[in-house]
């Protein structure tokens, strides 16, 4: 209340209170006067009906384009790390100004409300007879800067973890005592921040420079560690027509089944027309000597000079067969043997065509199921699909599938499974992630 009158503040704002700033002001305090009385030699006669000769610094403060009544503003030489400068108080209509202020550069700052808002913004004063108009300036929501030191400088030897000592800012009047190695700043300018680490053991200060928006909270310079490049594994695109995975022959024993690629029904008929709980899968699949699959028969050219898995299935009657089901399946490795997928982000493949799917992740391996359940007690995570006309990529995370993390270290197998009639057209299973081969280290 006492601040509605516009109120000038001329020269330096002495804390009296504070011996060891005194003492630090003298010396500029000294030259601030001499330039002063300087110029004022040189205009005396020479200005207007002989004012008072001085320069005055002039701004508006606004918040949100509205007076800014009260707003306190600082002047301070923008190299200081005293915090002491000139003082003023904005009026009632945002209106600030300080007069007679010594030639130098100098950084701006006006808060309000406790320091919620706040600006800050370079001020050079040339010589001691012209203004310098800032206009009209909008304050901000101020900035917040603390945490460890070790998450603000590069130096992390154990003496600075748990130092003492003070972080001051050039060209503020912001400083915080620094206490077994952690601080905390409220009420800073938005903008580039000069910060200082002073510890009060050694003489080494450590310089900082922050650049801060409004409303930042800082509590790291640090750069997030940079995730490391996803690999991308190719499981299989089916280019070389055979029914095991393309790492089987490498990561498992692949002669006796590890790797491969099949297609299960449950009743287990297929293509039997003759009896009613038989599937038909289209292309039925051909006589295939011993050592073959018929799952071969589904490996079919993708009218693009490659090939692509593609088949369509009927379900038996399913009033008579509620429970049935099929799954286009592969092996992660060795037959019945399970791996972790851990390293896996991703799961990705084409497919398309008509009908719905679930996505699954089975683990086979696991014994205390219900035998009755059949295959799908064993499904430890799973993701519906509905299969459009148009190809389309999936991406699945694995955590999304498999939410628990133990669970995904033990798996077996992964698929589509189908309830209904449908056509598949199924192409380049991948998995993304890292150190991806070490999942068939990790047989068990
Ligand atoms: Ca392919």
């Amino acid at each position: 209340m006492i601040f509605k009158k516009k109120l000038y503040i001329k020269g330096m704002d002495l804390k009296q209170n504070n011996n060891r700033r005194l003492i630090s002001l003298i010396a500029p305090f000294a030259i601030g006067f001499s330039l002063c009385a300087c110029g004022s030699d040189n205009v005396a006669g020479g200005g207007p009906s002989g004012t008072e000769a001085g320069n005055a610094i002039t701004a508006q403060i606004l918040i949100a384009n509205a007076p800014a009544a009260n707003a306190r503003v600082k002047l301070v030489e923008h190299n200081s790390l005293d915090g002491q400068g000139y003082t003023a108080t904005a009026d009632s209509n945002g209106f600030v100004s300080i007069e007679h202020v010594a030639v130098g550069n100098y950084t701006m700052e006006a808060s309000l409300d406790e320091s919620a808002l706040a600006l800050q913004l370079p001020v050079d004063v040339k010589d001691t007879v012209s203004d310098v108009t800032l206009g009209q300036q909008n304050l901000q929501k101020s900035v917040f800067i603390g945490g460890s030191i070790t998450d603000f400088i590069d130096d992390t030897t154990e003496s600075l973890k748990n130092m003492n000592g003070y972080v001051k800012f050039r060209g503020l009047d912001h400083s915080a005592a620094i206490t077994n190695g952690k601080f905390e700043i409220f009420g800073l300018p938005a903008g580039h921040l000069n910060m200082v680490i002073i510890p009060a053991e050694t003489a080494d200060t450590v310089k900082v420079s922050v650049e801060t928006d409004a409303g930042d909270s800082v509590t790291t310079l640090k750069p997030n560690t940079p995730e490391p490049e996803k690999e991308t594994l190719l499981i299989d695109d089916f280019e070389d027509g055979d029914f095991y995975h393309r790492l089987a022959p490498e990561y498992t024993n692949f002669m006796f089944g590890g790797g491969q690629w099949a297609i299960n029904t449950d009743p287990a008929i297929v293509n039997i027309d003759t009896l009613p709980g038989s599937f038909k899968i289209t292309p039925v699949a051909t006589y295939t000597p011993f050592g073959g699959s018929p799952f071969t028969a589904v490996i079919q050219d993708d009218g693009n000079g490659g090939k692509e898995v593609h088949f369509t299935i009927e379900f038996p009657d399913t009033s008579a067969y509620k429970q049935a089901s099929a799954i286009v399946k592969v092996d992660i490795g060795n037959s019945g043997v399970s791996y972790d997928l851990t390293p896996i982000d991703t799961i990705a493949f084409e497919a398309w065509g008509q009908g719905s799917s679930d996505f699954v992740i089975i683990d086979a391996t696991l014994k205390d199921v219900d035998a009755s359940l059949g295959g799908a007690a064993f499904t430890i995570g799973k993701t519906s699909m509905e299969l459009t006309q148009e190809k389309k990529k999936y991406k699945f995370a694995l955590a999304d599938i498999v939410p628990n993390e133990e669970t995904r270290k033990s798996a077996t197998t992964m698929g589509l499974v189908f309830h209904s009639d449908a056509e598949l057209h199924f192409d380049n299973l991948e998995f993304i992630g890292n150190d991806l081969l070490n999942i068939w280290k990790s047989n068990k």
